[in-house]
């Protein structure tokens, strides 16, 4: 397969400059005409053929200017068809079939149960029509659909309803009609029986916008918490950016087969229903807070991705971590700011921490894919967003708002690059950030050391930074990287932070500055330090880095308690934590036995009981580090051992602190259904408590019983059905039991069942997932239930997943091998656990790698799997 470079970029010879499309959508078979307006670059080769992506589809005709293109002038091959001799401007006209009722892809157009959509981002519309598929090409669309007006009496398409009428046979047809240019990747098209819940807003210019969500009968009393979410989104973006959405009516279409999340498409978004459906005996508190983020993402894009977008799709974070960027401060408004930090650099640390120290590390800004959508990733999404936070942490809010105006300014309309952006952001403040950009250049994690020195006679404290990033895939050598430190120095004596002066200042800055850390290692002195401090660093995680300040359990501690920033506060507690379980594992490793310090407990026990502290903050403060989080930080990943420590420390916790969770637990209650945010933070300190209860004995298995028999929430029968399922007690069958008997006619609430028990911490558990795919509410064609049972099991649960006879990597290698013809994008997400193979033993090095070159050898791979496996093994 070919590889596709950042520096080829060249402008395309010809651009498709309006296009008239008119599908016919028929049982079995979609005939698409489409009209190109197509305009020769100026200056180009003379020669240079008119090009235009295309795939999976049968031509039927091509005419130019009306006439017939004879075949010596073109040629059609798998992918593009090249027609040669077309002049400055023509009129290309493309007559096509397709068939959407086999497109198990879900790229293009496509039949999800009864109705037909499509997803075109990055390159799914060349599977609906030949066309010049790539983002810079800038285009005016409109789009006739025709159906059966029985089975599809709804056809939508981006833009403004223009016309609609009926015709013979039973059919009719409506005309959509898109004022604003876009690349084709926000073409979407919807054909199908569904309802609309309807809304409206009004703009801040007074202009009052029709708001549609779309879904299948039945849904209808779902959709309340996405509408809701919407309307906050629109008037938010008004407010914090100036903002103003600008078309007449705006849709969303809930689909139950679906790749990713969701889709931005110009006035007509496409969502998984998992991310607008709500109702609280059906979602969790999880899940409202996911659908809120991800309908304000889409929303976002409307200015950052559509109205400015991307030239290519090297650019891709240019829109993502902008929004993400974006949704992540929307979220953080609506509810509680530090929390949702915490949530998001939990996120960061599982993911993007991971993807950047093996083998499919790239930069932010990628220099080379083989499949582009292997680059959807949280290297792109997630570290992209630190990014654009960090210009926010370097320029102030007030700078960064300028950058953005300034960006808009420049560049509405237009395709552009993540080089523009950070122009934007130069040139509206001034500012030279010419080491910042090494941010989209340089994949990898950051390591930053710190060490502290106090001298009490100079009064002076010496800190001294230290950064350093490891090699990555064709980047053996790292620059140092701009790091904006977010940080304060809290007295040891007052517990208070304390006024910060650098050495040549005249006068003090506050009690917490941003530093800017340039070089490979930086001492900052601080003057007129009155008593001796603890640092704290990278405050919020100002910085996407590893940190290791060399700080022992006492600093830690004392951080944990009095660290003004209350993410550092957090921070602490895990560093805390981390700390510990990685010394018990090495102490099993060496036949030692494992010892929790009293100390531990104590501070375990402050944050329990500490009235004062917001419950969702109390709950995030004493959930341990994830497995994989520890992981991470040791040199070989010890699966069985970090499991068996993080268990016993969970057991050796519950046990010292029984009466005081049970109190916990018990003071929590939230009766009825509450969905509030003091709702949510009470719920999931209580659930966390009940975690730690039932992992420990009888006792807490039946309070676990006992709350998902009287559950008025799914947060609450969720968390219980956890707790059960892990056990193998016959209270786990019971329950799991009871959950399918009542919810097995809602898919979304299947979703949830499969995963708790593909995640379950019982060893049968990769039996249980090979008989749960013989469930009738089972599908591999649906990507909903292939990520919930299949991709919680090999992402989701590392201890059965790595299981040391190999079973679940020749299970799971099994699938993506049978799932890769029909839905390449899906299997290569469940492949991607395997490309840290690396990390392992040598026992399981060597089972793991054995099934990539098994999954390799596979004949017509994909080029999304090949370039996984391929790039693995290198
Ligand atoms: N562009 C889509 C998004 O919003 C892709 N899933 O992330
Ligand atoms: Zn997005």
């Amino acid at each position: 397969p070919q590889v596709i470079r950042r520096e080829d970029y060249t402008p395309p010879d010809f651009r498709v400059d309006r296009i008239d499309l008119h599908v016919d959508i028929r049982e079995g078979e979609t005939i698409v005409t489409s009209t190109l307006s197509v305009i020769g670059r100026p200056g180009r080769d003379k020669y240079a053929p008119l090009v235009l992506d295309g795939q999976n589809q049968e031509l039927i005709y091509l005419k130019i200017d009306g006439e017939d293109v004879p075949p010596c002038k073109y040629t059609v091959g798998e992918e593009r068809m090249t027609v040669e001799e077309v002049g400055d401007r023509a009129t290309v006209e493309i007559r096509t079939r397709i068939h959407p009722e086999t497109n198990t892809a879900l790229e293009g157009l496509y039949r999800s149960g009864s109705m037909y959509c499509t997803q075109c981002e990055p390159e799914g519309f060349r599977r609906i029509t030949y066309f010049v598929d790539r983002p810079d090409n800038m285009a005016l669309f409109t789009t006739t659909i025709e159906a059966d007006k029985g089975s599809c009496p709804v056809l939508l398409s981006n833009g403004n309803p223009v016309g609609a009428g009926d015709l013979p046979g039973g059919r009719h047809w409506a005309k959509w009609e898109d004022p604003f240019r876009k690349p084709a990747y926000l073409f979407a098209l919807v054909a199908g029986n569904l309802v609309p819940v309807t809304d409206k807003f009004v703009t801040a210019s007074g202009r009052t916008v029709d708001l549609r969500i779309y879904v299948e009968q039945g849904n209808e009393d779902k959709c309340a918490h996405a509408m809701d979410s919407l309307k906050r989104s629109m008037r938010w973006d008004e407010e914090v950016f100036g903002l103003e959405y600008d078309l007449d009516i705006f849709m969303i279409v809930a689909v139950g087969d679906f790749n990713m999340g969701a889709m931005e498409n110009k006035g007509l978004n496409i969502f998984n229903v998992k991310y607008v459906l709500a109702k609280p005996d059906t979602a969790t508190d999880t899940d409202y807070q996911l659908i809120e983020g991800i309908i304000a993402h889409e929303y976002f894009h409307n200015w950052t991705g559509n109205r400015v977008t991307c030239r290519d799709w090297f650019q891709l974070s240019l829109k993502e971590g902008l929004t993400v960027f974006r949704d992540q401060e929307f979220s953080a408004d609506m509810n509680a700011r530090s929390v949702k930090r915490i949530q998001d650099v939990r996120a960061l640390r599982a993911a993007q921490f991971p993807e950047d120290a093996g083998p499919m590390a790239h930069p932010v800004r990628p220099d080379s894919y083989i499949e582009i959508n292997n680059f959807y990733t949280a290297t792109v999404y997630e570290k992209g967003a630190e990014v654009v936070r960090m210009y926010h942490t370097l320029l102030g809010a007030e700078g960064f708002r300028k950058g953005m105006d300034l960006y808009f300014q420049r560049h509405d309309g237009d395709a552009v690059t993540c080089e523009d952006f950070c122009l934007a952001m130069e040139d509206a403040n001034g500012a030279d950030l010419s080491q910042f950009r090494r941010w989209y250049e340089q994949a990898g994690t950051p390591q930053v050391k710190a060490s502290g020195h106090y001298d009490a006679d100079a009064r002076t404290y010496t800190l001294t930074i230290e950064q350093s990033t490891a090699p990555t895939p064709g980047q053996p050598d790292k620059q140092p990287l701009l790091l904006p430190m977010a940080m304060g120095l809290v007295g040891k004596r007052s517990k208070a932070d304390l006024p910060l002066q650098l050495d040549g200042e005249n006068a003090t800055h506050g009690t917490e500055r941003v530093l800017r850390v340039t070089a490979a290692r930086q001492v900052f002195t601080f003057v007129d330090v009155d008593e001796e401090p603890v640092p704290s660093l990278f405050r919020g995680f100002s910085a996407p880095v590893k940190l290791d300040a060399g700080q022992g359990e006492e600093d830690l501690a004392f951080l944990m308690a009095h660290d003004s920033d209350e993410f550092n506060r957090w921070e602490a507690g895990q560093a805390l934590a981390r700390k510990l379980l990685l010394g018990m594992v090495a102490d099993r490793a060496d036949g030692r036995a494992m010892a929790v310090p009293d100390s531990f407990v104590a501070a375990f026990r402050r944050v329990l009981t500490d009235g004062e502290a917001a419950p969702a903050f109390r709950a995030q403060a004493l959930a341990l580090p994830s497995e994989g989080d520890i992981g991470e930080a040791m040199r070989t990943i010890d699966v069985d051992g970090i499991h068996a420590a993080r268990e016993h420390l969970r057991r050796h916790l519950a046990g010292k602190l029984k009466a005081e969770l049970r109190a916990t637990y018990d003071s929590m209650a939230v009766p009825g259904v509450q969905l509030d945010g003091a709702a949510i933070g009470k719920r999931a300190l209580r659930n966390l408590c009940l975690g730690y209860l039932a992992g420990l004995d009888a006792d807490g298995l039946a309070l676990a019983e006992a709350q998902f028999d009287s559950a008025e929430v799914m947060t609450d029968s969720v968390a219980a059905l956890v707790c059960l399922s892990d056990s193998t007690d016959a209270a786990g069958d019971r329950a799991l039991a009871t959950f399918h008997q009542r919810w097995r006619h809602d898919p979304l609430v299947m979703d949830k069942w499969f995963s708790i028990q593909a995640m379950a911490k019982r060893p049968d558990t990769l039996a249980r997932v090979k008989a749960l795919m013989g469930d009738p509410s089972f599908s591999v064609k649906n990507p909903n239930k292939v990520r919930s049972l299949l991709g919680a099991f090999a992402a989701g649960n590392p201890v059965r997943f790595h299981a040391a006879d190999g079973s679940g990597y020749r299970f799971i290698a099994d699938q993506v091998i049978a799932l890769d013809p029909m839905n390449p994008q899906v299997a290569a997400r469940l492949f991607s656990p395997f490309a840290r193979w690396r990390r392992f033993d040598e026992a399981r090095q060597a089972l793991l790698k054995a099934e990539i070159e098994r999954v390799l050898a596979t004949p017509k791979l994909s080029k999304d799997v090949y370039e996984v496996a391929s790039k693995s093994v290198a």
